[in-house]
């Protein structure tokens, strides 16, 4: 009897829900930092089990109040990831606890009536000290103290007695081999979706391009990474011995920009794409040559037509 759907990683930025889809498929795939609304579009891992099932996961942006019209597709791709869905998998961040923002997500996640798990990450990060303490404030829990997760997750499990609960730490993966047979239990009977060896359906081009944004992100500092994007214009496998030509372009909104992501002589340029091109060899297995430009595209996060053409729907 072999299972299969589609679950969605719902909550909002931050709490680790691209780690976690990593840690679920035990491969990178999605970036993740911790600058908020690092992922932009929605992401689907592929972990299929041999004989068993195939759970496609669905990574989506953060819900968030946007702010422009990236934020607002990013919503809109957030929201679109609850729809043809067979199971939600809402993550809350376990050493903030469920705030208030966590409840406005719970109202979505609540109308696209599928089953949910909640998932409390991030429990490596909350230590084991026997907290006595002051009342947290609304569900707040205290870094360093277990015995108030324990309380703010079981206040959570009286109010949403229908969500089985799970404490879990992507970080290092403690948790997910459980929370994977509970995601299986919940699908229907179905043959795969997709081959069994693959492990997204994204197009390798979009991959790769995140993976140099990821390390733009790393390397930048306040607001320049929010104006990053990035294009991969060519990808070629020149045969033989010789490594793979990557070409990829990085957009930023501004001429001040550029010279931030170029840096003194080029070192910073240099050293996204040092870091960038280890990553895609891990990706695609192969030795690469990376090309890197950098653009300006005038305001490209409000610009529909510029969204477009940076392949945002
Ligand atoms: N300590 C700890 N940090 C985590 C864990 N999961 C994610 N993080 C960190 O939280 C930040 C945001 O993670 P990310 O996956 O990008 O969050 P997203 O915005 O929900 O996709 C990153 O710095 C991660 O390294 C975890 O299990 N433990
Ligand atoms: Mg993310």
């Amino acid at each position: 009897m072999f299972r299969s759907g589609f679950v969605s990683l719902i909550g909002r930025p931050n709490v680790g829900k691209s780690t976690l889809l990593n840690a679920l498929l035990g491969e990178k795939l999605a970036i993740t930092s911790p600058k908020p609304q690092t992922t932009r579009r929605r992401i689907q891992g592929i972990l299929t089990l041999p004989e068993e099932a195939q759970i496609v996961f669905i990574d989506t942006p953060g819900i968030h109040r946007p702010k422009h019209k990236l934020g607002e597709k990013m919503v809109k791709a957030a929201e679109e990831a609850l729809e043809g869905i067979d199971a939600i998998i809402l993550v809350i961040d376990a050493v903030d606890g469920f705030i208030a923002w966590d409840r406005e997500i719970v109202e979505l996640v609540t109308k696209a009536d599928q089953p949910v798990l909640a998932v409390w990450n991030k429990v490596d990060a909350v230590g084991s000290m026997e907290g006595e303490g002051s009342a947290p404030a609304e569900g707040q829990v205290p870094v360093g103290c277990r015995t108030q997760l324990d309380q703010a997750m079981e206040a959570f499990r009286q109010q949403y007695p229908e969500w089985p609960t799970f404490a879990i730490s992507a970080l290092n993966g403690q948790g997910t081999g459980q929370l994977i047979a509970a995601v299986i239990k919940l699908l229907p009977e179905n043959p795969p979706y997709f081959p069994d060896d693959i492990l997204t359906d994204d197009p390798e081009r979009v991959v790769v391009a995140e993976l140099i944004r990821e390390q733009a992100l790393a390397l930048l500092n306040q607001e320049v990474p929010h104006a990053v994007a990035v294009e991969v214009t060519d990808m070629k496998d020149r045969g033989g011995d010789a490594r793979e030509y990557v070409a990829a372009t990085i957009y930023v909104e501004r001429e001040s920009q550029k010279g931030i992501i170029i840096g003194n002589g080029g070192s910073m340029l240099k050293e996204i794409g040092r870091r960038a091109r280890v990553e895609i060899e891990a990706l695609l297995g192969r030795p690469v040559y990376l090309d890197l430009w950098v653009k300006v595209k005038k305001d490209w996060r409000d610009s529909d037509s510029k969204l477009r053409e940076l392949g945002f729907q």
